[in-house]
């Protein structure tokens, strides 16, 4: 799978924000790298606060992309090239520019109770407050007050982005409908966004918080709802069933590997896969992403383990996403981005990558060896949720302190943003060292990468021993390796800090994969039960590897497969 983040990925009428006709002339080069199905992010009209996951209009292509036509020669130059297109299905919330919500605002066309509306709470001196405590994903209250109905609704992102009341068999249907509508079109099927927040607690009641007027996420009381699954399985009858073959992910926050089994195991006919978070929550500080948490491999094997096991025990299927627009660059997150080790970190972690169990998942750049960008400064950030984050943080000093914003110190956050904002993912894709790498002939909307002149695609389709070629030919080898995709996976030594090591058996084959996940030389020995195998080594991360004894030295960053059967 390869994610497409439709603004940044190609322009090609020179207004700084890529397009489907960009896209359209991107498609060799993404079936030349192995890709089967582009997901792309939300192409619907939309006021763009959230890029795109605000949805006015789920009928219409947003005409900064282009127009239905363009939409519909992607869809067949990708069916053309033997590729599927996955669509992104943002149905828990719409932007509050529909007019299913307008509609909703002023009580018409029976759109009434399509939304979760509720009256004021009054506090002590009378003044009108919000429902319940629940906080926004994007910093504040989760409920806003309109005007026009006297009373409040629920928003769990941005305060444009009103959640559906999902109870409604109405807006369930035009879910349905929506779906259909794309489907009948020839896309293949959805990326589902937040989907296990559907469904939320029966009588929406607080939070549990330590101090009692600050807003706080509601966690379990909006995720994996008491009627979510009745919800997916009623979706999967209605509209998956009636199309066949068809692909979709559900975006899952918050669920471990149980709960999420649930939604994917075969025979309970809801959803194909889901995307986790418990290791994108893994450097999630106490405050929340913009805080920090240190973390050990361990603390990663143990969580990739698990999703690993669960599923191969109950009839579920994986996905394997390392990065995507909402994550920074996985070289910057999980290995080293230095000048040093940046390279050799890239190719390591898609040998890992490419050998665990599920469907991988690539985000645009991801295949060139993109990296976080170096720094944030606020002017920058493009993002709602970095934005809103830091205006929420400088206001809350400032009442604490009763400093001035120019005197409060932000450098931490500042800090944060670096390893953690959404804008690290969403800088424009790098297709050549010109000015503005080729993505536009124009600023484009957000800044570049500065290193584009030597990391781009130009630089490396074609070109031997390039990241892009690198990752070519891994998805190959995963293709021709049928124990990779299908292989029981076992892990290995589990509790060594440096080394992440795993195998993967069928009927024919006993594969071994090692990945040093440190920057420096390591010696791993094969623990006992492995030892006595004979070593053939299939791929090494580093060019001049031949090495297969009990005992093996690995480069920094280095990942190999070992065949251990013959
Ligand atoms: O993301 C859901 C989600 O959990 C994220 O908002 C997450 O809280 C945040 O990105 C962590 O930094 C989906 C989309 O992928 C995201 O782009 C949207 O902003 C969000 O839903 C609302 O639609
Ligand atoms: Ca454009």
């Amino acid at each position: 799978m390869y994610q497409i983040y439709p603004h940044s990925f190609k322009d090609s009428n020179g207004d700084g924000i890529g397009d489907l006709p960009g896209a359209l002339s991107k498609l060799d080069y993404l079936q030349n790298l192995g890709v089967d199905v582009v997901w792309f992010s939300p192409l619907y009209v939309s006021p763009l606060k959230d890029m795109g996951y605000d949805i006015a209009d789920y009928y219409e292509i947003n005409p900064l992309y282009g127009s239905m036509d363009d939409w519909q020669k992607v869809c067949d130059g990708l069916h053309e090239r033997g590729m599927r297109l996955m669509m992104d299905l943002v149905v828990n919330h719409c932007s509050s520019e529909n007019d299913l919500f307008k509609d909703s605002v002023a009580r018409k066309n029976g759109k009434d109770d399509w939304f979760i509306w509720r009256d004021a709470k009054k506090d002590k001196d009378g003044t009108r407050c919000p429902p319940n405590n629940w906080g926004s994903a994007f910093s504040g209250s989760a409920w806003e007050w309109s005007d026009e109905r006297r009373q409040y609704y629920l928003h769990m992102f941005e305060q444009t982005q009103p959640d559906f009341n999902w109870e409604n068999v109405d807006v369930r249907t035009e879910v349905h409908k929506i779906m259909k509508f794309w489907m009948d079109k020839g896309c293949d099927g959805f990326r589902m966004d937040v989907i296990n927040m559907i469904s939320k607690t029966p009588g929406l009641p607080d939070a549990p918080s330590q101090n009692p007027g600050d807003f706080v996420g509601p966690g379990q009381l909006v995720f994996n709802g008491p009627h979510v699954h009745e919800y997916l399985h009623e979706l999967n009858k209605e509209v998956y069933a009636k199309y066949d073959p068809v692909i979709n992910v559900g975006e899952c926050p918050a669920v471990t590997p149980d709960a999420g089994l649930k939604y994917v195991a075969r025979a309970r006919e809801e959803l194909k896969m889901i995307f986790q978070f418990e290791h994108t929550d893994i450097d999630l500080g106490p405050g929340g992403k913009f805080t920090p948490k240190s973390w050990k491999l361990t603390d990663f094997k143990e969580i990739m383990n698990k999703w690993q096991h669960v599923m191969q025990d109950g009839d579920g299927w994986n996905s394997l996403y390392l990065e995507n627009h909402d994550q920074p660059r996985s070289i910057s997150r999980y290995a080293d981005d230095s000048p040093e080790f940046r390279d050799v970190s890239a190719r390591g972690l898609a040998v890992f990558h490419v050998s665990l169990a599920g469907t991988p998942y690539i985000y645009q750049g991801q295949e060139l060896g993109m990296t976080n960008r170096k720094e944030w400064p606020l002017r920058d950030c493009r993002d709602v949720e970095t934005i809103n984050y830091y205006e929420d943080t400088i206001e809350k000093r400032s009442r604490k302190t009763g400093k001035t914003r120019d005197e409060i110190d932000m450098s931490d956050v500042i800090d944060q943003f670096q390893k953690k904002s959404r804008d690290n993912a969403r800088t424009p894709m790098h297709w050549n060292a010109e000015k503005y790498a080729g993505f536009s002939t124009s600023e484009p909307w957000i800044p570049m990468m500065n290193d584009y002149e030597e990391y781009n695609a130009a630089n490396q389709v074609d070109k031997s021993g390039s990241h892009y070629e690198w990752f070519k030919a891994m998805l190959k080898f995963r293709k021709d390796n049928q124990t990779l995709i299908y292989g029981m996976f076992e892990s290995v030594d589990q509790e060594n800090e440096k080394i992440y090591a795993f195998t993967r058996t069928d009927k024919d084959r006993k594969l071994l994969i090692v990945c040093n996940f440190t920057s420096t030389k390591v010696k791993w020995t094969l623990p006992k039960d492995l030892s006595s195998s004979r070593l053939k080594l299939l791929i090494s991360s580093y060019k001049d590897t031949t090495e297969a004894s009990t005992t093996l030295s690995l480069e920094p960053r280095e990942s190999r497969i070992y065949d251990l059967t013959k």
